[in-house]
């Protein structure tokens, strides 16, 4: 049984989020998500998500390439929950390129491109721009 693991916000949930997710959990058995918190959120980027942590959990374990998810709370965190979890492979977009090959002695860290086109700061921007 392989275990793939990843993390994100999945705030304003896109089609970006849905095809890493999908992918990663193809070079597996079981896919677990750690989702960032809403404190997380505020720490990282100086504001909350436009969706709360609740609902960004439910939606990604609403999913069916989702097995299963938890709430990521720290980012120094990181080995612990791979460790937790029983990852074998670690997967993020390349955004994140090169930023966890630090934990590639617990498991294997694998980067995938991001979709083109598409982000949750550019959807914010489109509903912004339309309610004018
Ligand atoms: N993503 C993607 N294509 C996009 C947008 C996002 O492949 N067009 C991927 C990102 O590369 C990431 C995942 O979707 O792997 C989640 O993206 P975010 O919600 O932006 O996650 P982030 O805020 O970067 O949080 O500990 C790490 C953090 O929790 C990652």
């Amino acid at each position: 049984m392989k275990t793939v693991i990843t993390f994100g916000t999945f705030d304003v949930f896109h089609v970006g989020h849905l095809k890493i997710l999908q992918r990663a959990k193809l070079l597996g058995d079981r896919l677990v998500v750690g989702v960032s918190s809403d404190a997380l959120n505020i720490r990282k980027k100086g504001r909350p998500p436009v969706y709360s942590e609740k609902d960004r959990m439910g939606i990604v374990a609403g999913l069916k390439c989702v097995d299963a998810v938890f709430l990521e709370e720290s980012l120094e965190q990181k080995a612990d929950y791979i460790r937790r979890v029983g990852a074998d492979m670690l997967v993020m977009g390349d955004d994140w390129a090169g930023k966890f090959d630090s934990f590639s002695f617990l498991c294997e860290v694998v980067y995938f491109p991001r979709t083109p086109s598409v982000s949750t700061t550019s959807i914010i921007e489109v509903i912004r721009l339309r309610e004018v």
